[in-house]
């Protein structure tokens, strides 16, 4: 099952140390620079870095976190922000020359961290069936090779189109268009394995799939709970925000299986008294929860506010705002009296003591925010879980109030601004039927496949062709072995990428690379220079504009490769004006304007200096557009799991130098770890009953129960025991080297997110 690995992940290499207690401060004020001068030289990281985040300048590829609006500070960036462009804006290429020294078979057998490492993809590229080696291939003929392809098939469904989140607002609109143009929507995006979990609960429950706070909320809440999220690695921006917080009064609880670093205490790097002082603590309390033990402590919470309501009647709860804006609070009431705080206890591994402190300081804070990210998500029962946290808020009238609300903190830079453009294989027919009267097309109405269940269509061959649109959809999606057999099972793979990855080398019959502009570059069409749109996750919207010369005139701006490949497929007459479209990106805009609510007048909003916000009902009027028009009290049954004896339950998460899949580097500072991925980190005292040492080397297996009792075992081999703070009976190793590990069919119930944080596995001492 498991690669065997190259040297970099070599086990001999690897050193443990203390992990820290604080975030950011003077190391990542160095490794920002360091890794910005190794990837592009002294110039162009000097006219990156001042660009970055600012009003003329380009979105930071690396979070969707929102830039402080007014004031914004020269450097609005921070360590990962600043690798994450260092990756984008290397010097470093990857052409013609490079493929023809190295075969397919070849890359195959080297790292994602190596493969990411050799620089831009510079021309594109074709692997015709059964070569060797990919061979250049222009423009128009790659664009001919797709458009037949696609032609061919017995029906549009055949085909499926995804989109990684760094997308642009414009690129994405088109993406959606072309695809429904040609008659599906087959449109799986990285956001089935991320947030789709709190867009399900938050439609179900509030009506809009979207956070409802900004960030002058955090600034002025009085409670911010901040649950399955690690902000000092994947958000690190954020920690600013929650220090102007915290000093403003707000009381900040962090639940987590890990102590994470960045939730413990922060140096502000871009603060001299962050640089050289002992940091802010942000995190007020630390609830070390197992895992999946979230929704027990909702409810368990919940329950305490109903006991102390019970008490002194009037004082808990928000009557007015659950009479007059919440359905379903009767039902939901005799559910929540039921819960068992004894079960909650075992569920969380928290104590009485700690659930009762936690009751209160939500009964006394008047503005409670709650945020969450993949720790939340990734579960089995992550949409009941997120549901649950609204009902927290609910009962106290917590939305569509300064300095309260839900807070899901988004990954990818643009991939909330995707879905609002129309990337979902199920948009709402109001969606498709203004999109048709705006270009005069058909868009197919049949829900279309989202990323397991085209995964699932490719491995049954129900699905032929696949297109990508960023990402590296091989190693993000779960099941790796069967993922690519899936993979192998097309006539056509196509990569639209900025740098070269696995899902280049795991290809079909054909398989194209075509290399696109990213956010950093340059983007000059036949009007002029052009700049792209993004929404982050807060709702704003707000122009990128790159401005490194491209490293090689052979690259083609998103916009461009949809609309060459659009133009060949439906020939110059399509009602659609791609050619247009390609040479002024103000004429997507003006379409868009026209079909998106929110985005009226675009062209003119977006160039203010803020940008624009989107509409949120829930938080502008307290409007809640679902089925009963009102938020909805969602009643849930308690699960949580269960880890049987020698077992451990695994959660797959991010060290601080990747971003997904791609590797930076092999130090994940903040937890002490250096040199090397392939470690697990687990309980002391799991260790020892287990039999084994720290610093051991196992294999993990993951286990799988059958329908018929037997059980179905996936193997990663060779992962170094680190002995680490994490509840008894969960352990924690990186993304990807652990999705080999994770079945298809382990999925969340109600959103098919794949369940990458509780992988029930066993430790074996390694075979090799
Ligand atoms: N530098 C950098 N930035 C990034 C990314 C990156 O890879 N690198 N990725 C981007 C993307 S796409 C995303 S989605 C975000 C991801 O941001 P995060 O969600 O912060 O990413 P993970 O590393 O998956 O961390 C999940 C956190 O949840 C905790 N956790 C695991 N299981 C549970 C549980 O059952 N309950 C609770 N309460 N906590 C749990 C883990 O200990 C960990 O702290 O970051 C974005 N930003
Ligand atoms: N086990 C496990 N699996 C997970 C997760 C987990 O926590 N655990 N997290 C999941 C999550 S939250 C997510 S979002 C997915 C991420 O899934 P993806 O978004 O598919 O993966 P990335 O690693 O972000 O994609 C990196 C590639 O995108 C390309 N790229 C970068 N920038 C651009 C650009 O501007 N344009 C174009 N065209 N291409 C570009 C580069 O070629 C790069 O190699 O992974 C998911 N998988
Ligand atoms: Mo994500």
């Amino acid at each position: 099952m498991a690669r065997t690995e190259d040297h970099e992940y070599d086990d001999d290499s690897i050193v443990v140390t203390k992990n820290k207690s604080y975030a950011a401060g003077v190391p990542a004020v160095l490794v920002s620079l360091q890794r910005g001068v190794e990837q592009m030289g002294a110039m162009r990281t000097a006219a990156s870095f001042a660009r970055l985040n600012q009003r003329n300048g380009f979105d930071c590829p690396g979070c969707a976190w929102p830039e402080t609006p007014g004031h914004r500070k020269h450097a609005e960036f921070c360590e990962n922000g600043a690798k994450a462009v260092a990756e984008e804006a290397t010097r470093r290429t990857v052409g013609p020359d490079f493929f023809a020294a190295h075969s397919v078979r070849d890359l195959l057998d080297r790292t994602e961290y190596w493969l990411g490492q050799q620089g831009r993809l510079t021309h594109p590229m074709v692997l015709r069936p059964g070569a060797t080696h990919y061979e250049t291939i222009g423009w128009d003929d790659a664009y001919r090779l797709i458009a037949d392809e696609l032609a061919a098939l017995a029906s549009p469904h055949e085909a499926v189109f995804y989109t990684s989140g760094r997308t642009s607002n414009e690129a994405a609109f088109l993406y959606q268009l072309m695809i429904r143009s040609f008659g599906t929507n087959n449109m799986p995006d990285c956001s089935n394995m991320c947030h789709e979990s709190s867009g399900s609960a938050l439609t179900a429950s509030i009506g809009i799939g979207k956070g409802s706070v900004t960030v002058p909320d955090l600034e002025n809440a009085d409670l911010i709970l901040i649950a399955g999220q690690n902000p000092g690695t994947n958000h690190p921006r954020m920690l600013s925000t929650l220090e102007k917080a915290k000093k403003n009064g707000a009381r900040v609880i962090a639940v987590n299986p890990l102590p994470e670093a960045g939730l413990l205490r922060f140096k502000d790097p871009q603060k001299v008294h962050g640089v050289v002082g002992d940091g802010v603590q942000i995190a007020d309390d630390f609830l070390q929860i197992r895992i999946g033990g979230d929704m027990a402590l909702f409810q368990g919470l919940a329950k305490l506010l109903v006991d102390a309501e019970d008490r002194a009647p009037g004082t808990v709860l928000d009557r007015h705002f659950i009479d007059s804006h919440t359905a379903g609070f009767g039902d939901w009431l005799d559910h929540i009296r039921r819960v068992d705080l004894g079960t909650v206890v075992l569920a969380t591994g928290l104590s009485r003591e700690q659930l009762h402190d936690t009751a209160r300081a939500l009964m006394e804070s008047e503005a409670t925010i709650i945020c969450w990210a993949m720790g939340l998500t990734q579960q089995t029962h992550g949409v009941a879980t997120i549901e649950e946290a609204v009902n927290l808020l609910l009962m106290r009238g917590m939305i569509g109030k300064p300095g309260a609300g839900v807070c899901p903190v988004r990954g990818h830079s643009n991939v909330q601004g995707d879905r609002t453009m129309g990337i979902w294989e199920k948009m709402p027919d109001a969606f498709l039927d203004d999109l048709d009267t705006e270009f005069g097309i058909t868009s197919p109405r049949e829900h279309g496949l989202d990323a397991v269940d085209s995964i699932r269509a490719m491995l049954d061959e129900r699905a032929s062709v696949f297109m990508a649109m960023g990402g590296n959809f091989v190693s993000a999606t779960p099941d790796t072995d069967v993922t690519e057999t899936a993979l192998r099972n097309c006539s056509l793979t196509v990569q639209v990428s900025t740098k070269l990855n696995r899902s280049h080398l795991v290809h079909g019959r054909t398989a194209l690379i075509l290399p696109s502009l990213g956010r950093t570059d340059r983007d000059v069409q036949a009007t002029g220079k052009q700049f792209v749109t993004v929404e982050d996750s807060m709702s704003m919207v707000h122009r990128s504009r790159g401005s490194l010369p491209p490293s090689s005139e052979h690259m083609r701006s998103e916009v461009a490769i949809v609309c060459g490949i659009a133009r060949t497929l439906f020939g110059p007459d399509h009602t659609v004006p791609w050619a247009s479209f390609s040479a002024d990106y103000d004429l997507v805009r003006d379409s868009i304007s026209r079909v998106i609510p929110g985005f009226e007048d675009f062209n003119t909003r977006v160039r203010r200096k803020e940008g624009f916000g989107l509409p949120h009902p829930p938080r502008d009027s307290r409007t809640f557009e679902t089925a009963t028009g009102k938020a909805n009290f969602a009643v849930n049954d308690l699960v949580w799991l269960h880890v049987p004896q020698n077992r451990l339950m695994l959660q797959t998460m991010r060290s601080h130098d990747q971003y997904n899949t791609t590797i930076y580097g092999l130090d994940d500072r903040y937890r002490g770890v250096k040199g090397g991925r392939r470690v697990i980190f687990v309980n002391e005292s799991d260790i020892a009953s287990l039999g084994f040492s720290d610093g051991d080397l196992v294999d993990l297996i993951s286990e799988w129960p059958q329908q018929d009792g037997s059980v179905e075992e996936r193997r990663a081999d060779n992962f170094r025991i680190v002995a680490y703070s994490t509840p008894v009976g969960n352990a924690a190793a990186y993304y990807p080297e652990t999705n080999p590990l994770i079945p298809l069919d382990h999925v969340a119930v109600r959103s098919n997110t794949p369940v990458s944080k509780a992988v029930l596995i066993r430790l074996e001492p390694a075979r090799h």
